[in-house]
Order: C-alpha cells, then sequence, then structure tokens
C-alpha cells in the first residue's frame, strides 16, 4: 500500500474507570469487560486487514502502564501474533533491540512512559461526580478537556499505587509512597522532571520526540506498512492532535472510547496525514460520548 496505517486505541476498560475513577498514572488493571474489548478491537483489525489485504502490524507499542500492556497482550494473543515487550527510552538503540527479537520471530512491543496517560495530580483516585460537585462544571470539562487545562498537583505522600497479593491479583488500591516515579527517570537520560500533573499540552510536547524519533523512524526505517499503539485517553488525543494537525481549540471536543481501534494512515512518501477513521465507527460514537459525560448525574 502506499500509506502507512497506525491502528491506535485507548486500552480496554480498566478497574477504576469501572468504579468512575480519575486514574492517571494509577497502575489499575482491566476488567474482564476491558479484556473482551480488546478481543473484539482484535477481530476489527483482522477483519479490515483480510478485507484491504494489508499485513497485520509488524510491530506495537505501549505505555508502562498496566492496563495497555493487557490489552495488547490480549490483543496480539487473539491475532495469534508471538510478541515480546521490551521497555525503551528516547536513547535506546532501537536498531539493536529489534534486530535481536527479529530473530526469534516474535513482533516487538516497545513500551514507553511518554505514552502514558497524563498525570491526573490531585484528582487521581478520585471520583468524578465528587470532583466534578467540587469545582462546578465549567473548571471540571475545562481541566478534563482544555489543551491547557490541568489538575492541581500531586501530593506525593497521598499517591496512590495498586497493592496486590502474593499471586499478582489486586487487592485493592491504596496510598502509598510511589517508586515508579524515580525508576522511569533513572531509565532516562532526558533530563526531565517528572510530573504532578499534567496538560494534555504537557503530554504532547512529552509525547512528540518519541512518536518521531521512534515510532514513525522506525516505519520509514523498516518500510513498515502498519503498527498498533495501546494507549490512553489522553496520550491518544495528543497523537491525533500531532498526526492529524488538530487545532488547540477542536482538541477540546475531542473524546477517545475505550478499546475501539482508530486508524490513521499517513503518505508514505512524506509521511503526511491522509485520513483517520474508526473500525467501528458507531460505537466509536456512542463509547465517545459517555466518556464525555463520566462525572454527571446519569453516569455516576
Ligand atoms: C482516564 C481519562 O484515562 O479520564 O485517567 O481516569 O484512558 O487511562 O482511562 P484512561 C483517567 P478523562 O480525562 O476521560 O476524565
Amino acid at each position: 500500500g502506499d500509506t502507512f496505517k497506525l491502528f491506535i486505541l485507548r486500552h480496554g476498560q480498566s478497574e477504576l474507570n469501572s468504579e468512575n475513577i480519575f486514574c492517571g498514572w494509577i497502575d489499575a488493571k482491566l476488567t474482564e469487560k476491558g479484556k473482551s474489548q480488546a478481543r473484539h478491537s482484535a477481530k476489527l483489525i483482522k477483519q479490515y486487514s483480510d478485507t484491504n489485504n494489508i499485513p497485520l502490524p509488524q510491530i506495537g507499542y505501549t505505555s508502562r502502564l498496566v492496563r495497555t500492556e493487557q490489552t495488547m497482550d490480549v490483543l496480539l494473543e487473539e491475532l495469534k501474533l508471538g510478541h515480546q515487550n521490551r521497555i525503551i527510552t528516547i536513547d535506546t538503540d532501537i536498531n539493536e533491540e529489534l534486530h535481536d527479537i527479529g530473530l526469534r520471530g516474535e513482533i516487538p512491543v516497545f513500551q514507553t512512559w511518554r505514552l502514558n496517560e497524563r498525570h491526573y495530580g490531585s484528582w487521581q483516585g478520585q471520583r468524578k461526580p465528587k470532583v466534578l460537585k467540587e469545582y462546578g462544571k465549567e473548571k471540571y470539562m475545562y481541566i478534563r478537556r482544555d489543551y491547557d487545562g490541568k489538575p492541581p498537583k500531586v501530593d506525593l505522600s497521598l499517591e496512590m499505587v495498586q497493592e496486590e497479593n502474593d499471586q499478582g491479583s489486586s487487592t485493592g488500591y491504596d496510598f502509598k509512597e510511589p517508586n515508579r516515579r524515580l525508576k522511569y527517570v533513572a531509565e532516562e537520560n532526558a533530563n526531565e522532571l517528572l510530573p504532578e500533573s499534567e496538560s494534555l499540552c504537557e503530554v504532547v510536547t512529552r509525547l512528540r520526540p518519541f512518536l518521531n524519533d521512534a515510532i514513525l523512524s522506525i516505519a520509514r526505517k523498516n518500510n513498515q506498512e502498519s503498527c498498533v499503539i495501546v494507549g490512553h485517553g489522553s496520550s491518544v488525543r495528543s497523537l491525533l492532535k500531532i498526526l492529524e494537525g488538530v487545532s488547540d481549540e477542536d482538541i477540546k471536543d475531542v473524546d477517545i472510547p475505550n478499546g475501539i481501534p482508530l486508524v490513521i494512515e499517513l503518505d508514505r512518501s512524506n509521511f503526511q496525514f491522509v485520513r483517520k477513521f474508526y473500525l467501528d465507527p458507531e460505537s466509536a460514537k456512542v463509547n465517545a460520548q459517555m466518556v464525555r459525560d463520566e462525572g454527571f448525574e446519569k453516569n455516576s
């Protein structure tokens, strides 16, 4: 084909999505519904590649949060693609990694904090209806959706992490000093302080170098036809903003459904935007409206 295709999706429903709680960098797992959304995504991608004679994705990308990792695992298992997860940073020698994994006949899945959900600051772990009541409709929507809307800083001593038992299953969520933040810093020589809360604009800034220097550069060098990216509400909105060139004003009205693949096609000669569409546009529309309305009465 003459376009490079990015299959982009938001992870399936997480345990905190289902509770109507702001999640951000809290490491919530998928619910059963979330896993079945991931399987459904795989069917849609398979159907689309079969009908259009496009090879299945040759490479995958996720955030460092387990809800995207689980979504990718389920999706690739369903597509019967053996894969291997590797954490990478913008400093990683990607060609070496690719060579290594390629030899095993598996497809690489690269994981980066740059695809994380935005850090939701002090709103993380709080119920959406409660925050809405506290801030009022205008401020609530401004902080959730405006390009520059930014929640108050997190109190690090109160940051919530997921508790696990020895079997690795969730025993609920607790407040604890996190060490994840330090782990991300140690991995990358980027001289950037990791956030205590982020606006969408700041997510765009941290994601752009990874999109250009990893995702698109790998596609160009290896002459790839497609890739699959599992992100979050904010990282998918950021990818759309950058790739389609959505204005700061218009991005306010964009909401991302859980687990429905969006296809973005780029011209392979210059990597310019050609078109975008959801593989299941009807459900995408309904689900996106539900996401927008989270916190409001009928959804609380
Ligand atoms: C949601 C987005 O992100 O919340 O952090 O709670 O994609 O990781 O489930 P995700 C969260 P909204 O901005 O849609 O309220």
